[in-house]
């Protein structure tokens, strides 16, 4: 990278970070991170791994990472990891990171493949990782498992939109080279939320496993599904590497000798594997920093020249000031208008990563419980379509019916009256007596003759 202030943006960022964290969500901006998606045993965490070069995330079959992880990378001569959920302990021993992430995830899910958004923050220094922030999130399932609730194909998809709605956030895409790139469950939900493909890198994992005569070189070339970011091979270890203890060293370099020795991969070999990875995506998330900076620092400063305001009223604050009291009650009539239809409209401002709220919820319910509530319920067809034309009568009242024979009446009448040449102010006047007479007759029979006192005709 050469540019010694373009190397500090990460870490200026995720100082932001801690300090947005230590005051909690009223000062939030959306910093820009790197959030990592893809179907259920994609491969996710097992590039994030790949990146550190020791084996400190739980992987394998089945659903494994169960709440985010907002994995920090940080240059540094020495190597050890920390959490914010205890960060007096510095973790030395990997095997330890790894325990700490299971017991961590247990701790919010239970034991038995639970989910929570609730995320896990880890940071790790070494003098092997470029500076990155990046979001391992749980992999999109279908069928819920264990304690899982049924819903829970939404509730992942709920959880991962929270990240990769954010315009600040950079999308991983992880899609396995042995399923079908069109069914690729990581690039669809990137789609929904980047429909241009601006911030979506994709990754293809499991290179290896492909099909004998098979090969993924026309997405690799960026020429399947074009991304504006294009695509990266990987390969990483599968589970018998994992199980066999294999090191992560041997491992990348039997990912080069795999580029190099492919021949369809051959030509393109520098631009594939995990270090190349690495690089592109540390050198990205710095530029798009760089690009999300000129904003992040104006709504900075907005942010603290109107502390600033506030402060410098207080100076000359009178508890008993009664146009005080009359103006703290104004604003705080407003201010929960301006609340309250942020929270139905939704907003970047304060993004709440715990669960739905508000519009999002209302939306939820009406898209996706409602069709599926209706769905289940059971109606005798006779009955619903009785029960809606019921329905449909109490709500017009007279209006409708009675509206629609005063107009046939009325037209009959004008269309008779001009038939006869009918002319002049008599005729006319004849006209409109007898249209009275002939509503009046309409009116009547609608609602009953003896019960009508109708004064106005
Ligand atoms: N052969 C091979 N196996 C891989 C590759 N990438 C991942 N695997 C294996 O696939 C399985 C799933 O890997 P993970 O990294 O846990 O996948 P994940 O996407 O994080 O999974 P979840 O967190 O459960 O969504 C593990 O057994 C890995 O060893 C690859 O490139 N080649
Ligand atoms: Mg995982």
């Amino acid at each position: 990278m050469g540019n010694r202030g373009m190397e500090e943006l990460i870490p200026l960022v995720n100082k932001l970070q801690d300090a947005f964290s230590s005051i909690g969500q009223s000062c939030h901006l959306d910093l820009p991170q790197i959030a990592v998606v893809g179907g259920q045993s994609a491969g996710k965490s097992s590039v994030l791994e790949n990146f550190v070069g020791r084996d400190f995330l739980p992987r394998g079959s089945g659903i494994v990472t169960r709440r985010p992880l907002i994995l920090q990378l940080i240059f540094s001569k020495t190597e050890y990891a920390e959490f914010l959920h205890c960060k007096s302990k510095k973790f030395t021993d990997f095997d330890e990171v790894r325990q700490e992430i299971e017991a961590e995830t247990d701790r919010v899910t239970g034991t038995n493949k639970g989910i929570s958004p609730v995320p896990i923050n880890l940071r790790v220094y070494s003098p092997h990782v470029l500076n990155l922030t990046l979001i391992d999130l749980p992999g999109i399932t279908k069928v819920p498992v264990g304690d899982q609730p049924q819903d829970i194909e939404y509730q992942i998809k709920d959880m991962i939109l929270q990240f990769i709605s954010r315009e600040s956030s950079l999308i991983l895409a992880v899609t396995p080279a042995n399923m079908d790139l069109a069914n690729s469950d990581a690039l669809k939900m990137a789609k929904e939320v980047d429909p241009q493909g601006l911030r979506t890198i994709g990754v293809i994992t499991k290179l290896d496993l492909m099909d004998e005569g098979t090969d993924a070189r026309d997405v690799l070339e960026n020429k399947l599904l074009p991304l504006r970011r294009g695509y990266i091979g990987v390969v990483n270890r599968s589970q018998k590497d994992i199980d066999g203890k294999k090191d992560i060293r041997a491992a990348l370099a039997a990912e080069r000798k795999f580029f190099l020795s492919h021949p369809a991969y051959r030509h393109m070999a520098d631009r594939m594997g995990t270090p190349h990875l690495q690089k592109v995506l540390n050198q990205q998330l710095t530029n798009h920093i760089r690009e999300t900076l000129p904003s992040l620092r104006s709504k900075l400063q907005s942010q603290l020249l109107s502390l600033e305001k506030e402060v410098e009223e207080y100076k000359n604050f009178r508890p008993d000031d009664p146009t005080r009291k009359t103006k703290a009650l104004l604003q705080m009539v407003q201010q929960f208008g301006v609340d309250f239809e942020k929270r139905i409209e939704g907003s970047g401002d304060q993004v709440d990563t715990l669960e739905l709220s508000g519009g999002a919820r209302i939306n939820r319910i009406f898209h996706e419980r409602f069709p599926f509530e209706l769905v289940k319920m059971e109606f005798d067809e006779k009955d619903l379509r009785r029960e809606i034309s019921y329905a449909i009568k109490n709500i017009h009242g007279v209006r409708n019916d009675l509206g629609r024979k005063v107009g046939v009446v009325s037209r009959t009448r004008l269309e008779e009256g001009s038939r006869s040449g009918a002319s002049g102010v008599g005729s006319a006047r004849r006209d409109r007596g007898s249209q009275r007479g002939a509503v009046l007759k309409v009116v009547k029979s609608s609602l009953g003759a003896e019960k009508c006192r109708i004064s106005w005709l």
